[in-house]
């Protein structure tokens, strides 16, 4: 998969990409990244980038001559166009494996109070990653971005890891313990210990259920629960009452 980031401030990336699986990924040429510094495409000796918004009021709105020459001159015409904008589509699990089947993406990350309204339409879709209002885009990219690597194939390298995340089947994530066996006199489930892989699975199912119904009960709503999530969630109702 490739991806193009459109942003003014190129250095905000660099950390982040450059580590851990995101930088795995690269080397293995499973993911390319291109940076493209908008900056790059103003017309005028001061690289102008934003301009007082018509009308009067606080702040400065960023030009869509820029974003528009960023577009046209890059190979950018078959990519799917993403702007990360608080008044998009809150981002979710089911929009980030929609995204993973597109070969290249391009993702724009707004500064200042926003975007000439009329580069929007050069968009296919805006996505928000919640409802609060950061500095800049460049952030909610980089969440975007993370959250799409894990899921290209050889990126993560159990498969399992990733379905068996939260919000894979619709539910939260069952508990997991590491060595030592007790620590400050709480112990590790005796059934993890047993070596019993069907037992294990249908309690790491139980408490996947349990943490969901304790904590996102809209979520468990919205789950296709099968036969037997709907026998565990019987017996969890049979103990707490
Ligand atoms: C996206 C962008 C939050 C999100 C963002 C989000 C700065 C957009 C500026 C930039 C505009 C403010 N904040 N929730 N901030 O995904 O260009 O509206």
């Amino acid at each position: 998969m490739e991806i193009n980031i459109l942003t003014l401030f190129p250095e905000m990336f660099s950390g982040f990409l450059n580590e851990s699986l995101l930088k795995k990924a690269q080397d293995k040429g499973l993911l390319k990244i291109n940076i493209i510094n908008l900056r790059d495409f103003t017309a005028d000796k001061h690289k102008t980038v934003d301009d007082s918004p018509y009308g009067g009021g606080a702040g400065m709105v960023m030009k869509a001559e820029v974003i528009q020459e960023a577009i046209n001159s890059g190979r950018l015409s078959g990519s799917r166009k993403i702007f990360m904008c608080p008044s998009g589509e809150v981002l979710n699990n089911q929009k980030v494996l929609d995204l993973v089947q597109y070969k290249s993406l391009t993702i724009l990350c707004g500064h200042y109070e926003g975007i000439d309204e009329r580069a929007r339409s050069w968009f296919d879709e805006e996505i928000s990653i919640g409802d609060y209002v950061l500095t800049g885009g460049e952030l909610p990219a980089a969440v975007l971005i993370d959250a799409i690597a894990r899921h290209i194939p050889g990126i993560v390298k159990e498969a399992g890891s990733v379905q068996n995340d939260s919000f894979y089947d619709g539910l939260l994530d069952y508990p997991s313990y590491t060595r030592p066996e007790e620590l400050s006199g709480e112990r590790v489930p005796e059934v993890l210990l047993s070596g019993n892989h069907a037992e294990i699975a249908r309690w790491r199912r139980k408490e996947a259920i349990r943490r969901t119904l304790e904590r996102r009960p809209d979520l468990l709503a919205k789950a296709n629960l099968t036969e037997l999530d709907k026998e565990l969630l019987e017996e969890l109702w049979q103990t707490s009452t």
